[in-house]
């Protein structure tokens, strides 16, 4: 007989049942106290995803105390532009630094040959995780969409207004789509190795949906995340894609249709019964708690928590955050919040009402 499948591969495959499967955005990380321990121990962020050993402990975590339904790979959309050859860096307190591209003539001197090579302690990262997930848990591998990753490499870290990489765009397009199409071609050749490794989902972030006008962001942010999806889906069909374009707001209806993906991460500003309406008929949900309601905890927790699952819980769903965890957040909260997902779905009336 055949296992039963997952419950975040059944809810992505467009199935709803009255079991709401859950996982959360930065489940791994600074709030919990073994992950700050792992981390002092490996001396750095970058250190702590390329030793194996140590990021698939923190991969595993937060499953052992939460039970969660998924677990997502400890590493970083940056290890991108390291493994093309980019200085990058994790000051504790501090955002990320990656070494700026400083003109169009450093985009072809990026280094491509060696991506696998540089990412081969992620993928046995996914080969020891993959051994010792708990039943019914799903293994997602990530990346970063071409512009988020992009934003990174030209602005040299966090962006504020997003001038010089937009500057950039505009004044030389032709050397802004050369680095978008470089970053495609490296992001697909990422995800397909994850799943030859064992990943089971991926998940695609574009944190910085939201700093795109309307042309923009179909041509900066919809055709290479298209350009990814049907790359991967060329060597691996099977493997449900989730794409989280954060801040699009009515833009995630054009990014889900057009780049074609399985499931759509929300944000908290998207409208639920909006959502609802136009795109759970033909799209996987996830989200789309605000990050500061799980530090709040308690009843505001609980209260939008319940309202989400009764506006999209009757699926295809899988509840989320609308964003990471923030590293403040007590841990006892993020058990409350599984409790009440749980809960939810054993609720008799709602089962009931799923029904009719
Ligand atoms: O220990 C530390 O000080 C490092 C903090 C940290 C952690 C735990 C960073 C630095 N990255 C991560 C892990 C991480 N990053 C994961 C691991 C798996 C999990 O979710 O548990 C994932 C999926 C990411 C993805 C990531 N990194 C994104 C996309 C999601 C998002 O938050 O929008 C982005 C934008 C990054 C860049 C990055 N890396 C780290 C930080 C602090 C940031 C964001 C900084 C910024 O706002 O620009």
């Amino acid at each position: 007989m055949q296992a039963p499948l997952k419950p975040l591969l059944k809810a992505l495959k467009g199935e709803s049942g009255n079991a709401v499967p859950i996982w959360l955005m930065r489940q791994a990380g600074r709030y919990l106290p073994e992950y700050r321990e792992l981390r002092s121990r490996a001396g750095g962020f970058l250190e702590l995803c390329f030793d194996p050993a140590l990021a698939a402990e923190a991969t595993l975590q937060p499953l052992r105390r939460f039970g969660l339904d998924a677990a997502i790979i400890f590493s970083d959309i940056l290890v991108i532009p390291h493994a093309l050859g980019r200085k990058v860096g994790f000051a504790s307190g501090e955002g990320p630094f990656v070494e700026p591209l400083a003109d169009e003539a450093s985009v072809e001197r990026l280094r491509r040959d060696r991506l696998h090579e540089e990412l081969a302690p992620i993928y046995e990262v996914i080969d020891r995780v993959a051994g010792l997930l708990p039943h019914g848990t799903s293994l997602i591998g990530f990346a970063g969409a071409p512009w988020t990753v992009a934003s990174y490499m030209v602005e040299g870290g966090t962006a504020r207004d997003f001038a010089v990489i937009k500057g950039w765009a505009y004044r030389n397009p032709e050397a802004f789509e050369r680095l978008l199409a470089v970053l495609v071609e490296a992001t697909a050749a990422y995800l397909v190795r994850q799943v030859e490794h064992g990943a089971e989902v991926l998940q695609i972030f574009e944190s910085w949906a939201g700093a795109l006008a309307e042309r923009e962001f179909q041509q900066w942010s919809i055709e290479p995340v298209k350009g990814i999806v049907a790359r991967v889906r060329k060597s691996c069909p099977d493997v449900p894609i989730i794409g989280f374009p954060r801040g699009a707001g009515y833009g995630c209806l054009r990014f889900a249709g057009e780049t074609a993906v399985n499931g759509i991460g929300l944000d908290p500003s998207i409208p639920l019964a909006w959502a609802a309406h136009e795109m759970q008929h033909r799209c996987t949900l996830q989200g789309n708690l605000d990050p500061v309601l799980l530090l709040v905890g308690g009843e505001p927790m609980k209260r939008e928590a319940v309202r989400i699952l009764s506006v999209w819980g009757k699926g295809p769903f899988i509840f989320n955050l609308g964003h990471g965890v923030l590293p403040t957040t007590p841990p006892e909260h993020v058990a409350a919040l599984v409790e009440i997902v749980r809960n939810w779905q054993c609720d008799p009336a709602d089962a009931a009402q799923s029904q009719t």
